[in-house]
């Protein structure tokens, strides 16, 4: 693959021209300019082919929305690292004012008239001046801006600095890629916390085997990804790469690289467990074996070669990386009592998706032949419910189109079905955003809550439970509301809805949405000890997101789920069927 082809993806492309968008707008230049370049943005991050092919193909003007001032920044960027555009722009716009845009409901023109009125340009004095209520005293702006904004601040100040699993994935793809291509290396696996799959990633660690080391740090520290070199050394280095996300290669011995893949996957928590139970029996574990203790200085190891080899010779079963967090699973394997996970081989179907009739992008129909392509007996479609008005929810009428649009396709389709189901908000005061007669035109119905976050754990509690108990409510969705690094999760007793699910049947979801991974993986493993049922789903908005389930298994799986626990592991007859029953 090109260099560049590497270091601007699609995405960040789009970022670019997003951000030309920003300055036009914060320059005060012609809105219309600024309309163009963020169409040209939202097209490509939905292209199917890289920029940098269609680039060197001279295709750039078929893309929609990319007329010739675009098209020419892209080439630019692709050839040169930097559009000339956003230079100049980058240089007549007052530093900080992009910063303020990072800040929630606050717009180019929001920013602009704080700048032009109070000069700040730091997060830090905005959250001040709307604190002391001077950002209302300006024009155009309201006391709800306000408010919003002061929400947005507290938001950003929750982020930790980790990565979502699914961007630490995306960018050591792409490196193992390279690393793959440019050096050869065959032996080569993610370790640390994202072979755990964690729901955020400090930083990701990569495992090469290889018996000289120095061909593959040359190759590593010129990788096109990389932003800066943090540390170079021989058989470590470690380096940043884009949205500061750090990555640490290390190379081992080929004889090595089980016992090393074995510690650097971690956790920290599970090596100790593992090193303790070595020494019992006379071994000493490192990264670079298992040895006799007193024999490690002579190089004598028994097995390093394979993570099986080292497990084993713990008397061990291997143990899913998963599992590893030192949460029972190392007794677990010395007894054979480790779980079967659930796999996603096992998933027949996802339970909630949305579609371009409410906040979603694509139409049904496709979202069904994507589903169907992926080897589905079954897709719901979820639309949302009128709810606060946000996502266009769906009316009687439409829901009555989308019942002969289904039956249409399922036709077309069969055996594979679509079920219309729906997403219904439940109200503030506990009340189902449907009518019961509404409602029962649906086969499936999934309850979440959209708002009002803030209510007392009691008062949540009871407004989840009391949907929970409804007889036409068949799952819970995300049942915590929290959106990693940025929303803590509502106050709700998790206990009292494990509960409920079991004394209802209601299942509960572990949402596969890169920010919500909700439920989370140490209650999805007490609602199964419990024996309540789960449902895993995407909550795909478009055709490509419906691979969002890989994470909600990952995320089942460090939860110790198994195959019979989830309710979309089973066929359509007995996912309608357990609705049926409650009706
Ligand atoms: P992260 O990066 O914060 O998401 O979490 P990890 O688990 O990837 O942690 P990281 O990157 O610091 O180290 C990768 C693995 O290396 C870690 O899971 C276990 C191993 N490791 C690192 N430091 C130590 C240590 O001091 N003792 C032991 N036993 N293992 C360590
Ligand atoms: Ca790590
Ligand atoms: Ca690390
Ligand atoms: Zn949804």
């Amino acid at each position: 693959m090109p260099r560049d082809a590497l270091t601007f993806d699609n995405d960040a492309i789009a970022k670019v021209l997003d951000e030309i968008a920003d300055l036009l707008e914060l320059k005060g230049e012609n809105v219309f300019r600024a309309v163009t370049y963020r169409a040209a943005a939202r097209s490509i991050r939905d292209l199917r082919e890289p920029l940098a092919k269609l680039a060197q193909e001279k295709r750039l003007k078929e893309i929609p929305k990319v007329g010739p001032s675009v098209g020419e920044a892209i080439e630019q960027i692709i050839t040169t690292g930097s559009s000339k555009r956003h230079q100049e722009l980058k240089a007549a716009v007052p530093p900080g004012l992009l910063t303020l845009l990072r800040v929630g409901g606050v717009g180019p023109a929001t920013a602009r008239t704080i700048y032009d009125h109070l000069r700040i340009t730091t997060i830090e004095e905005l959250e001040e001046a709307a604190r002391d209520h001077r950002l209302q005293q300006l024009p155009k702006i309201q006391a709800k801006t306000e408010e919003n904004i002061l929400r947005s601040i507290a938001a950003l100040k929750q982020r930790t600095g980790r990565s979502l699993l699914h961007e630490a994935k995306a960018a050591a793809t792409v490196m193992v890629e390279y690393l793959r291509a440019e050096a050869g290396a065959e032996r080569i696996a993610i370790a640390g916390s994202l072979r755990r799959y964690k729901e955020t990633i400090g930083d990701i660690d990569i495992v090469v085997a290889a018996d000289d080391a120095a061909p593959i740090m040359e190759t590593f520290v010129r990788a096109p990804s990389i932003e800066r070199i943090l540390a170079r050394g021989e058989t470590k280095s470690s380096v940043v790469v884009d949205r500061g996300l750090q990555i640490d290669l290390r190379v081992v011995p080929l004889a090595s690289f089980g016992a090393a893949l074995l510690y650097f996957t971690g956790s920290k928590e599970h090596n100790v467990r593992l090193r303790g139970l070595a020494l019992r029996r006379k071994l000493l574990l490192n990264e670079y074996g298992l040895y006799r203790v007193g024999a490690e200085e002579r190089g004598q190891e028994i097995v390093s070669a394979t993570e099986e080899e080292v497990y084993a010779a713990l008397g061990l079963a291997w143990i899913p990386p998963e599992l590893r967090e030192d949460r029972g699973e190392i007794d677990a394997a010395q007894s054979g009592a480790l779980p079967n996970l659930a796999a996603l081989a096992d998933v027949r179907g996802d339970l909630h998706t949305h579609t371009n009739w409410t906040d979603g992008r694509d139409p049904l129909a496709d979202m069904a032949r994507r589903a169907r392509a992926k080897g589905y007996a079954y897709l719901a479609v979820t639309d949302h419910s009128p709810g606060l008005g946000m996502t266009n929810g769906l009316s009687l009428e439409r829901i009555g189109a989308r019942v002969a649009e289904a039956a249409k396709l399922n036709e077309d389709l069969a055996p594979f079905r679509v079920i219309v189901g729906t997403e219904v908000d439940i109200r503030a005061n506990g009340k189902l955003d449907y009518p019961d007669e509404v409602l029962a035109k649906f086969d499936i119905v999934s309850a979440s809550v959209h708002s009002s976050f803030a209510q007392p754990r009691d008062a949540m509690t009871a407004r989840i439970t009391g949907a929970m108990r409804h007889p036409l409510v068949t799952a819970i969705s995300h049942p915590t509301g929290r959106l990693l690094e940025k929303r803590e999760p509502y106050a709700v007793d998790l206990d009292a809805v494990i509960d409920t699910a079991i004394a209802t049947g209601t299942w509960i979801e572990v949402n596969g949405g890169p920010e919500r991974l909700d439920l989370p993986d140490t209650w999805i493993r007490k609602a199964q000890d419990r024996g309540a049922m789960l449902v895993v789903n995407s909550d795909a908005h478009a055709i490509e997101e419906l691979d969002r389930m890989d994470q909600g298994i990952e995320t089942a799986r460090r939860g110790w789920a198994t195959a019979t626990s989830i309710a979309n592991t089973q066929g359509l007859d007995a996912v309608l069927a357990a609705r049926k029953g409650r009706r």
